[in-house]
């Protein structure tokens, strides 16, 4: 309530945020989380007697506080496929920069609800690049296997992929990818695997096998709340304020630090404004979340001593989607599971991995469908715009060129094998490359510049970053992997020396 003190408030509630409520709670500390969007374990059904709706019947459930839906893939065979709905807090939020849509989820558990749930931890080789300031042996050690144990994450049963049609895409991924002389692999995910064939062999609700995905699972995926948050408030000494959402945060003359906080309805109304008194504050917001209050903070007077560095450094983790047609002997069944289980790697020659993903239309599509990570050297800049009140994104469309040249290395290469074209009709009207948007913002706050070696933000005592903000802009795979290990590695340090 308003007038509330507590000793440490953690704001936003997925992975960073997560990893420290628990951590910070197990130490016996006492720890208040704030997330503005919904804890979704107490929202009603929809009228489909769910939850969440499915992939491919976007409902007011699906999207943050928009009146039209903003689906990723917008068109399907040149027709545009998005519609009118009612504002609410959905659980997808397509944030629109001038120059690129942030996907992010929204809700109890942040990306966790709505991600594809690929947890990848990146070629040792590799983690200079992303994180030079950090012991690759600590982490490879340490605090990757700590996060893959906590987050639940395992690999498919190959014999099982072999033989259920709901991965018959991916088998068609491997068959284009293997023809063509590029490394295919299998990637694990948090999914419950056993709850997916029980799915496969009708025994229980389908989820997965249901085109849940993006907007939602109701089942077999291991979300932030059936893990990390379920042991964190299990111990008793983690609370939850949903639909609250941090405004502002400054010093007090008497020590820790004044937040302000919005509490709102589902329409996004304020129906009350408190200010809670904190002796530590987790910025967990996200990469977006975080870097946009910093910079306001900075920018408005409320936090001055913030450096240079915030803002700083964001990328897209070279995302970028594409869509092939295929031969009419080569389906990929109209069928498909909604988690991907593996990838094409051709990182070090060409500077891409790309998911096999699905395209779950409940028909034969004939088109493979991937998501590519690629190595973009590009990074943009938060600022504040004092005229409108928001932080803008520097991010250029253009810049997008570096991620298709880069997948081309892989798909340009497919196609003259396989004697196949791109699709031009996912995207718009004869457009092959999914350039618009990312679903993996990282950076803003950067680990060893905005903050010190372990996320303490420069400036103020007691202020940190702990998520995907403080990752230089590319993890080489799906990020939330290295944004939870890196997250273990830093609370630990914060844990031993500040608390
Ligand atoms: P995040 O999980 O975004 O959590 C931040 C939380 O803070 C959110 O719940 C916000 O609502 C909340 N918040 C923001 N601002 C405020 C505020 N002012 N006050 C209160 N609360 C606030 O941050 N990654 C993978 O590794 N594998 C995948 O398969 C994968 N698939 C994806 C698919 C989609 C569609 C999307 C959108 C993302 C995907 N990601 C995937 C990315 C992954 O979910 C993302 O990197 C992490 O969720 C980021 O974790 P953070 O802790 O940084």
């Amino acid at each position: 309530g308003n007038g509330a003190r507590v000793p440490v408030l953690v704001i936003g509630t997925g992975y960073g945020g997560s990893v420290a409520a628990l951590r910070l709670a197990q130490a016996g500390i006492d720890v208040h989380m704030v997330e503005m969007g919904q804890d979704w374990s107490t929202v009603p059904p929809g009228p489909d007697g769910k939850i969440h709706p499915k992939v491919s019947s976007p409902d007011y459930r699906s999207f943050w506080m928009r009146t039209r839906t903003k689906q990723p893939l917008s068109n399907f065979l040149g027709f545009p496929i998005d519609k009118a709905v009612p504002k609410y807090a959905g659980i997808l939020d397509a944030e629109d920069f001038a120059g690129i849509s942030v996907y992010q989820g929204r809700g109890v558990g942040g990306g966790s609800l709505v991600n594809g749930g690929m947890a990848v931890t990146p070629k040792r080789q590799n983690f200079a690049d992303i994180l030079p300031s950090v012991s690759a042996e600590e982490m490879y050690g340490t605090y990757y296997p700590r996060a893959n144990s906590a987050l639940g994450v395992s690999t498919i049963d190959p014999a099982w992929f072999e033989r259920t049609s709901y991965y018959q895409y991916s088998r068609v991924g491997r068959k284009h990818a293997e023809r063509s002389g590029f490394d295919w692999t299998f990637v694990p995910a948090v999914y419950d695997w056993d709850y997916m064939k029980a799915e496969d062999n009708g025994s229980v609700p389908k989820s997965a096998l249901g085109q849940e995905i993006l907007y939602g699972n109701n089942h077999g995926k291991k979300t932030l709340p059936k893990t990390y948050l379920a042991q964190a408030t299990a111990t008793g000494r983690v609370t939850i304020s949903a639909l609250h959402r941090a405004t502002s945060v400054r010093p007090t003359a008497a020590g820790g630090y004044d937040v302000v906080l919005e509490q709102i309805n589902t329409a996004g109304d304020v129906v009350a404004t408190k200010t809670v008194n904190a002796g530590k504050i987790f910025f967990a917001a996200g990469s977006v979340g975080t870097s946009k209050l910093l910079v306001k903070m900075k920018s408005t007077g409320a936090l001055p001593a913030l450096n240079g560095e915030v803002g700083q450094g964001w990328g897209d983790n070279g995302n970028i989607m594409v869509g092939r047609a295929n031969h009419m002997w080569d389906a990929t069944g109209d069928v498909q599971s909604t988690i991907p289980c593996s990838g094409i790697d051709n990182w070090d020659a060409g500077g891409a991995f790309a998911e096999v993903a699905p395209l779950p239309a409940g028909l034969e599509t004939f088109a493979s469908f991937y998501l590519a990570i690629t190595k973009s050297p590009r990074r943009a800049a938060f600022t504040y715009n004092s005229a409108s009140g928001n932080v803008d994104l520097s991010w250029q469309t253009s810049w997008k060129q570096d991620s298709i040249t880069m997948a081309k290395t892989i798909f340009d290469k497919i196609n003259r094998k396989e004697g196949t074209i791109y699709r031009t009709d996912l995207f718009g009207t004869n457009k092959i490359w999914g350039d618009h948007l990312t679903y993996h913002p990282l950076g803003g706050a950067i680990l060893n510049k905005a903050t010190d070696n372990y996320g303490r933000l420069h400036g103020y005592d007691g202020l940190y970053v702990i998520d995907g903000a403080l990752i230089p802009g590319n993890t080489s795979v799906n990020p939330f992997v290295t944004i939870t290990a890196l997250a273990e590695r830093n609370i630990e340090r914060i844990i031993a020396a500040d608390l």
